[in-house]
């Protein structure tokens, strides 16, 4: 029967009780903990929409079913608030940015708590607290003192429209800003800059040990991208050396010239020792070539250009041959070594350069030359076997993979891997960031300062806009730039308007970059097991009984956030900071909800669906358990509002449920309950939360059906709380508990009612299928064959003479052969 929910009055007068009464306060106990984590929220200006709280909701699900299963629960919220969003409505709105966020803030929390989300509110971090981001400076100065923090004047991404420099990881596929689309520029600028490539084999390797999405792990692989190869030496006519890296020494024989990328430093030598007989066009080429975009470059199917360095030779290293030596934008100067060996036969790049600038080409492996090198024929011995290398002195034979290191070896290289990560680009020229804790002193010198002044704060300023030459807003606030002080033993800096003894007074100037947004999300989950701590970033007890995050429940950071998290968890590890040696055990990938119009959700097209309004309409149990049955998790869906109207029917015959009593229920009843029980428990687990709501739909039908006990509805009740908390915890106190529903155990289930009450087996005659029985899934063989041979279909074609044979496989298909 259909009750109507009044969900106004019981959600708020539930969610209000909860909160007082702290019932999701987490603290060290000696039961086993489960830390469930969400990635928190940018408080943008927008608020949330129905798609955000798919993983939030998700992520409750699971914390309150681990609560009500005998765990310690930690499911934490915060807000990850430092960042250009922020900045820009400050700019263009002309209010601090730190009140925007503040705005922004509650706004966000009221849309969560309607909800009914059961986070510990009393572990709430925000980055842009100063007794949060004391810490973020204080991982700075570590990786500094370390030696994996430092100042870069190589060039790097520019982006005009921000008016800062990014990261790789801030930029789109095709070269463009992440976050305003300007087409980025490369500017030799001073920045800080983390050496994550020191980290990158540990990163690959432990790749191997996380419960993790496999495409999130794909991902992370190919921006770590490790290549194997070689380092191999080249002696050139002027007396020089260039190092080449290649994955393929094998073909050493088979490098027919080499080429150096047009900033190779090499070429400017050239240059300026008057070595190039061609100088002038090598110049023309290098301005044309370091304009070009490196995504353009790259592009295998764009014609290849580039000059003959005149005047300078090579000699291969293997072969004694001398070959010419070309700059060429196909080579990058950030890649290896910026220089290669060219291999026209076998690498499709070198082979076009090769063609149109008529160079030799030479065939050093059977059967792996590029496709459209038509001239090659394997008339060659050896060309039954792909891979084998020929035309190479004693090599020839060899399979490629012996060869590469005996090749390498002959000619004194060095086996290595290279990466295609790039060091993390650290600094923004932006006012909304942590001030990175460094000062310059006059002489030159760098100190971080000492842990005792920090959190060092930003100033108050009247421009929060960049300066637009490159400076972030912070250098014209002199006051807060230009310090005195001294450096104590330790090496810091400590300001201070006199000397202290011993020490001499120095004049300094601030670090007045910031850091780039990513810097507070890279640590944060290990500030929810200790938030009030003031003399550590978590105490080693707290950190040991909560790490590592168990599940963690967000979208797509594969190669962002998440590669940067797991860098900086591997350094804290390297320091004794934390004790895993990953921060994040299993890794659930939320699929997005689009509008009804199957686009995406965006002011742009006014198809923002609002979740404080389907609270409103229909309350905040509807709106959790349709976005849960919506479909697979992971899988991005449309929002339906069929969809809702069916999970409010659903809830409403919940709410009917109690007309359905029989004195003792019925035992199929009884069965289903068990049978729902092991679903619903094994789902949540699994995070496949729409097949255990259908799992309790169909029992709601069979209770209807049926009847149930008491008992039996007071079992559903708890296994239905963590779908919709306030229906279940207001149906539990209408049956006279006064303690809440949420701090229950989740009913546990007896094997023997959970499996099917009846089983179907096919039954074939002579292999064809004929006809299906139902038996107890208890029958045996002999059971089972009495009641297949009474079956009508079954009988007709076992004819008069029977089965003389019979195969069974239990609980699957009965077989009969008749001659
Ligand atoms: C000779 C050779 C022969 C190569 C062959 C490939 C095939 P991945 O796998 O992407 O790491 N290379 C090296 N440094 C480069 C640079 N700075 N810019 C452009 N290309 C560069 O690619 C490694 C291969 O890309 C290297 O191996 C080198 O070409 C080229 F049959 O050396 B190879």
């Amino acid at each position: 029967m259909h009750k109507k929910i009044n969900h106004h009055e019981i959600e708020v007068k539930w969610q209000k009780e909860w909160f007082s009464k702290k019932i999701y306060q987490s603290t060290e106990t000696d039961k086993p903990k489960t830390f469930v984590l969400d990635m928190f929220p940018y408080p943008s200006g927008e608020g949330l929409h129905v798609g955000h709280p798919k993983g939030y909701i998700a992520t409750d699900i699971y914390s309150r079913f681990k609560r009500m299963t005998g765990h310690e629960v930690l499911h934490p919220m915060g807000w990850d608030a430092f960042g250009l969003p922020a900045e820009n409505y400050a700019i263009k709105n002309k209010v601090h940015p730190r009140l925007a966020v503040e705005k922004n803030i509650v706004h966000f929390k009221e849309q969560l708590s309607v909800l009914g989300c059961d986070y510990d509110w009393d572990r709430e971090i925000n980055t842009t607290d100063p007794a949060y981001f004391k810490w973020t400076q204080w991982i700075f100065i570590q990786l500094f003192k370390k030696g994996l923090a430092y100042e870069s004047y190589e060039p790097i991404n520019w982006c005009p429209g921000c008016q800062t420099g990014l990261a790789n990881e801030d930029l789109e596929s095709d070269g463009t800003c992440e976050r305003c689309g300007s087409v980025v520029e490369k500017r030799p600028m001073r920045q800080w800059v983390l050496k994550i490539r020191e980290y990158a084999d540990r990163m690959l390797e432990d790749l191997n040990t996380l419960k993790w999405p496999e495409h999130i792990k794909e991902a992370q692989r190919n921006w770590i991208g490790r290549s194997e190869g070689a380092e191999i030496d080249f002696k050139l006519s002027t007396g020089d050396k260039v190092t080449i890296f290649t994955t393929r020494p094998d073909t050493l024989f088979g490098a027919t010239y080499m080429v150096l990328a047009p900033e190779h430093s090499l070429v400017e030598d050239f240059q300026k020792q008057g070595k190039l007989l061609n100088s002038e066009d090598v110049q023309k080429y290098i301005k044309l070539a370091t304009n070009r975009a490196e995504q353009d470059r790259l592009d295998i199917t764009k014609e290849k250009t580039g000059v003959k360095l005149e005047g300078v030779t090579a000699t291969n290293p293997a072969s004694g041959e001398e070959i010419p030596v070309y700059i060429a934008d196909y080579v990058l100067a950030s890649y290896g070594t910026g220089a290669i060996m060219a291999v026209p036969a076998h690498d499709e790049r070198d082979f076009a350069f090769a063609k149109k600038f008529s160079i030799k080409i030479k065939q050093v492996v059977t059967g792996l030359y590029v496709t459209d090198a038509t001239e090659f024929h394997d008339n060659l011995p050896y060309t039954d076997k792909a891979g084998v290398v020929v035309s190479s002195n004693e090599f020839t034979g060899l399979d490629c993979e012996e060869a590469k290191q005996k090749i390498v070896a002959r000619v004194s290289g060095r086996m290595t891997n290279i990466y295609k990560i790039k060091d993390w680009v650290f600094s923004r020229q932006r006012y909304w960031g942590e001030p990175i804790p460094m000062v310059h002193t006059e002489n030159g010198k760098i100190y971080p300062l000492a842990e005792s002044q920090l959190p060092l704060t930003l100033p108050e300023v009247e421009q929060y806009a960049p300066s637009g030459d490159g400076q972030s807003p912070l250098t014209n606030i002199t006051d807060w730039v230009n310090v005195t002080g001294y450096v104590n033993e330790a090496g810091d800096f400590i300001v201070a308007s006199e000397a202290s003894e011993g020490y001499d007074l120095i004049k300094a100037k601030r670090e007045t970059n910031t850091m780039p947004q990513w810097a507070g999300s890279s640590w944060y989950y290990l500030r929810y097991m200790d938030p009030k701590n003031t003399e550590q970033l978590v105490s080693p007890e707290r950190e040991k009984y909560w790490a590592p995050v168990d599940v963690y429940v967000g979208g797509d950071h594969a190669v962002r956030h998440l590669i940067y998290a797991r860098f900086w968890h591997k350094f804290l590890y390297d320091i004794g900071v934390v004790s895993t040696i990953e921060p994040f055990q299993r890794l659930e990938f939320l699929g997005f909800i689009l509008s009804e119009d199957g686009r995406k959700m965006s002011k742009r097209w006014g198809n923002v669906i609002n979740p404080d309004d389907i609270v409103d309409l229909v309350g905040a149990d509807s709106l959790r358990v349709y976005e849960m049955f919506m479909g697979p998790f992971e899988n991005t869906i449309a929002w339906s509002k069929d969809g809702l109207a069916g999970a409010c029917r659903f809830l409403e015959r919940v709410n009917g449920l109690s007309t359905h009593y029989t004195e003792t229920g019925t035992e199929s009843t009884n069965r289903q309950l068990h049978k729902t029980i092991k679903k619903v428990a094994e789902d949540i687990e699994n995070f496949k939360f729409n097949t255990a709501v259908s799992a309790m739909m169909i029992f709601v039908n069979k209770a209807e059906k049926n009847g149930l006990s008491h008992k039996m509805y007071e079992q559903f009740l708890k296994i239905l709380a963590p779908f919709a908390p306030h229906l279940a915890e207001e149906l539990w106190h209408e049956l006279g508990h006064s303690d809440s529903i949420h701090l229950e155990s989740f009913p546990s289930f007896d094997d023997s009612l959970a499996v099917d009450d009846i089983i179907e087996i096919g039954v074939q005659v002579n292999g064809k299928l004929r006809g299906s029985i139902t038996v107890s899934p208890n029958a045996d063989e002999k059971e089972v064959t009495e009641i297949a041979k009474k079956n009508n279909v079954v009988k007709k074609y076992l004819g008069l003479t029977g089965p003389k044979k019979i195969i069974y496989v239990p609980g699957r298909i009965l077989n009969f052969i008749t001659n």
